[in-house]
């Protein structure tokens, strides 16, 4: 049997209370959202829009072709450059979710009123945490979208098929198909809540991991060309240079690609280099080690998380490779001997 945990139960119900309350409300989630930003946000659509309420959501970057299916019929994702601004000063609630900092939310950053803020989220507290008249916020949460639903339950309105199904693609994609550690008990029972609501797990699976196209799939395939590897230190990373993404094209996102490299026995660090216009290289890092490889992109003026960071560098793709394998080494062998 569903039970919210009691310690967000309060939050929950002041959060539906708000919400039922509003007359027009924007969502919006982190730039470049994932299955759980844009799970969650268009789930909030689904469950407030309709004649009495009047529901925008906001994209501070697009939201990914393979998310599209989610969003309620006719409703379009405001830009900030047409609209987006005058919708979000202009609502009675501005949500937030899968956010916990400002600077995630992109041009749309500048104009949320804390009084008419709510964040949604199950980040760790940031170190520039959103202002808010609201905040729904427990890291022990998988997803945001188990947040969400603990706020929809407390409105009293049944949670129908596509809201469920938006949130369950929320959970999936960030307990990455209930594989991570955080696929909790109550993640689970989430999950089984959002079935029994309508979501069908079988008619997810295409539209999210089987619909890959050419290019995505020849940009793995150059990726793990260029495949390369330090045995010694557990090292194992790529390049995809100018001439990769001029034949395949830009991807939305290059998860599947480091997930190759990360998933390779003995690696402890993976790394993807990727050369831009400009003169500038984008790395992505994952370890799955000791190394915090938030530190090694903090060096470069990037960030992230211990197991997943990133950041942009000048160089040349020989050069930045030489910099961010010898700090990778150096993150390995342990903050002793970097110190000396
Ligand atoms: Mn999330």
């Amino acid at each position: 049997m569903f039970e919210t945990p009691s310690h967000r139960l309060e939050v929950a119900r002041r959060t539906a209370k708000r919400l039922r309350g509003a007359r027009s409300i924007a969502v919006s989630t982190h730039v470049n959202g994932d299955g759980d930003g844009w799970g969650s946000a268009c789930a909030l659509a689904h469950h407030f829009g309709g004649s009495d309420c009047d529901v925008r959501l906001l994209a501070a970057t697009p939201i990914p072709e393979r998310f599209r299916f989610l969003l309620p019929e006719g409703v379009e994702p405001y830009d900030p450059d047409e609209g987006g601004i005058e919708a979000l000063r202009t609502a009675d609630v501005q949500i937030v979710v899968d956010a916990s900092e400002r600077r995630r939310l992109g041009e749309f950053a500048p104009h949320y009123l804390p009084d008419r803020t709510v964040v949604i989220d199950h980040h760790a507290v940031a170190t520039e945490e959103i202002e808010a008249a609201l905040a729904l916020v427990d890291p022990d949460a998988a997803a945001t979208a188990e947040l969400v639903y603990d706020v929809l339950l407390q409105t009293g309105d049944p949670v129908d098929a596509p809201t469920a199904c938006a949130l369950y693609v929320g959970l999936v994609t960030d307990t990455g198909s209930f594989r991570y550690s955080n696929s909790t008990p109550q993640a689970h029972r989430t999950a089984a809540a959002l079935i029994e609501a309508g979501a069908d797990p079988g008619a997810l699976y295409r539209p999210l991991f089987a619909n890959l196209n050419v290019g995505e799939l020849g940009t793995l395939q150059a990726a793990l060309a260029e495949m390369q590897r330090d045995e010694e230190h557990g090292i194992t990373w790529t390049v995809l240079d100018l001439d990769a993404s001029r034949r395949f094209g830009a991807l939305e996102e290059y998860e599947p690609v480091i997930e190759h490299l990360r998933n390779l026995t003995g690696t402890q660090v993976a790394i993807l280099f990727r050369e831009l216009e400009g003169g500038e290289v984008k790395i992505s890092l994952r370890s799955i080690g000791p190394a915090d490889v938030a530190a090694v992109a903090r060096s470069f003026g990037g960030g992230g998380h211990k197991k997943a960071a990133g950041a942009t560098i000048a160089g040349s793709v020989a050069e930045v490779t030489t910099l961010v394998l010898a700090a990778c080494r150096a993150a390995l062998a342990g903050p002793a001997q970097t110190r000396s």
